[in-house]
């Protein structure tokens, strides 16, 4: 199972960041930040893109397809002509028909030949399908090997994080394709899968060993990996019923297929991840803390824990009554916790639990928090429950799940309460 790093953390630091620097004096340095700061957040709100490039008919938009799960984009010869397809995460079915220099139109429902109609430059597709939250897939128009089709593939790459060159088994990596993938920048190559389509056909499933072998001896350091399928077999075995022909699934690569492509992604996520950690701990609290007064992080110095720890303290305008008493709540436990060598588990998960709903109970009248974080308190009923559940488990995995839901309710409280409007008048001053 490949793990998708959560992003939410490191987003609201960094919009805490923005909005504690925000009304300081203007400065060269501070404006780097701040667009470096912002950067990061728009990077970890989105989803990583995976790209489908290819020469025309290779197979992109059927593999793409089988990705997404559904048959939303048109294959086959004389299928509509389209521009660049996303295939993205929206709640409702939605169509966006968008160009690069003016307002984009929105179609409820999935309509791309009424987008194409309006002749954009790319259309979105919105589909309310989980996965797509973390990973959005950019179908491009296919590459001609003589006309101008390959600049654009070129252009269009820029786009994306991940590429998937698909490259058809029957007559695998031309020149033509070498030439095109030799003008794409290294940083793109070293997170893109080479998929030999076609796989399934006779005269390629009897030659891919061979076919394989030489794409490996040859692709140097332009791919991360070489990857044949037989789309329109995954597509079969996935749709068997009552369940998906898993063998079949696995036989005609698609099994692998999907696990590469969600190994590239969430590798791309981990290290954009770390680079904002890395950011945030180095230069941004730095920042804050030689530029403002009072924040514990002044006195943290250059040990990167502390730096760490005063994180969720610093950032946040230190008006929060509500998170101040929670803090002095965990204090409490923590201490019970190093003081008594002999303490159960299973009493210190009864401990967090008693008090994480005292405060699921304070939240439920809101006006200690912000009227946007509305969607807290059932955070804390479903820490509740889960806590709860903890104490039936035995070892010391229950207690660091314990220790991580305090610490994601600590941050949910840090940023909820501490743009509450009434929070002032509350501490009686
Ligand atoms: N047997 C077999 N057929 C495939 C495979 N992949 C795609 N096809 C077929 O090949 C044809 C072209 O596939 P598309 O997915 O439309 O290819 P494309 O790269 O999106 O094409 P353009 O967008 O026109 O450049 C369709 O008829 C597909 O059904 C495969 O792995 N095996
Ligand atoms: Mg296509």
């Amino acid at each position: 199972m490949i793990d998708f790093p959560g992003t939410e953390k490191e987003v609201r630091q960094l919009e805490r960041f923005l909005t504690a620097t925000e009304n300081l004096p203007s400065s060269s340095e501070l404006d780097d930040l701040r667009t470096r700061a912002l950067a990061h957040a728009e990077r970890l709100s989105n989803a990583v893109s995976i790209g489908f490039a290819g020469e025309f008919g290779a197979g992109k938009s059927s593999l793409a397809n089988m990705l997404a799960g559904a048959d939303i984009l048109p294959t086959g010869p004389q299928h509509l002509k389209l521009p660049l397809v996303i295939v993205a995460y929206a709640e409702t079915p939605e169509t966006t028909v968008g160009w690069w220099n003016k307002e984009p139109k929105v179609y409820s429902g999935i309509t791309l030949e009424k987008a194409a109609a309006d002749n954009p430059d790319f259309i979105s597709v919105g589909l309310n399908t989980p996965a797509l939250q973390e990973i959005s897939l950019f179908d491009l128009p296919g590459a001609g090997a003589l006309d101008d089709t390959y600049k654009q593939t070129l252009e269009l790459l820029k786009y994306v994080d991940c590429a998937i060159w698909c490259t058809n088994g029957t007559n695998a990596w031309r020149e033509t394709e070498r030439h095109l993938w030799s003008q794409v920048p290294q940083q793109l190559r070293d997170n893109s899968l080479l998929a030999v389509t076609h796989a399934d056909l006779p005269p390629v499933r009897d030659a891919l060993d061979r076919v394989t072998a030489r794409l490996n001896k040859e692709k140097g350091d332009m791919f991360r990996a070489v990857v044949p399928i037989g789309t329109p077999v995954a597509v079969r075995a996935m749709e068997q019923e009552p369940e998906p022909d898993f063998d079949l699934w696995e036989s005609c690569g698609g099994q692998n297929l999907a696990e590469q492509v969600l190994q590239v992604a969430s590798e791309h996520r981990r290290n954009d991840l770390e680079s904002a950690r890395k950011d945030l701990t180095d230069v941004f609290l730095r920042y804050l803390a030689e530029h403002t007064d009072d924040t514990p992080a002044a006195e943290a110095g250059a040990d990167g824990q502390a730096v760490q720890a005063s994180l969720e303290t610093a950032l946040p305008p230190l008006d929060n009554p509500i998170l101040e008493d929670w803090l002095a709540a965990i204090a409490s436990i923590y201490n019970d916790l190093r003081e008594s060598s002999g303490i159960e588990p299973a009493a210190f998960l009864q401990s967090c639990q008693e008090i994480v709903e005292d405060f699921a109970e304070r939240l439920e009248s809101g006006d200690e928090i912000a009227p946007e974080a509305d969607w807290i308190p059932a955070e804390f009923e479903k820490a509740t429950d889960l806590l709860l559940l903890l104490q039936f488990e035995s070892g010391d995995a229950p207690l660091k799940d314990a220790i991580s839901i305090l610490a994601q309710l600590s941050d949910n409280l840090a940023w909820a309460g501490s743009t509450v409007a009434s929070a002032p008048s509350r501490t009686g001053t």
